[in-house]
């Protein structure tokens, strides 16, 4: 016998073996509705921040998501402060962007 098993969220009306997809389900639409943001790019980026899929963000993981993040998007001054979504998308912006962009990550992990 393995040691999978379903994942059950009956306000969603999902089961599901796949955790990942829980865990998506129940951030996802929280953050969605909190927010506004439904952006497949960013919550993709906010899921991959819990690199051990336990459903939490450690302060290692969010350590691991500000190098990836420093590594992956240019500074870029600008006028105005980017939505989360819109930063990514950009690959760059500047100081408050990337204080939206890691707030918005928290919000997302509660
Ligand atoms: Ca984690």
């Amino acid at each position: 016998m393995t040691g999978s098993f379903n994942h059950m969220v009956r306000s969603l009306s999902l089961t599901t073996s796949d955790k990942r997809a829980t865990i998506t389900a129940i951030r996802g639409a929280d953050f969605h509705h909190r927010t506004g943001l439904e952006d497949t790019a960013l919550l993709d980026a906010y899921l991959d921040a819990d690199e051990d899929v336990s459903g939490r963000l450690s302060f290692a993981e969010l350590e691991s998501f500000q190098r990836r993040t420093m590594q992956h998007i240019k500074f870029a001054d600008n006028a105005i402060a980017l939505r989360p979504d819109q930063f990514l998308a950009a690959g760059a912006g500047d100081c408050d962007d990337y204080t939206f962009y890691t707030a918005s990550l928290l919000r997302f992990w509660g």
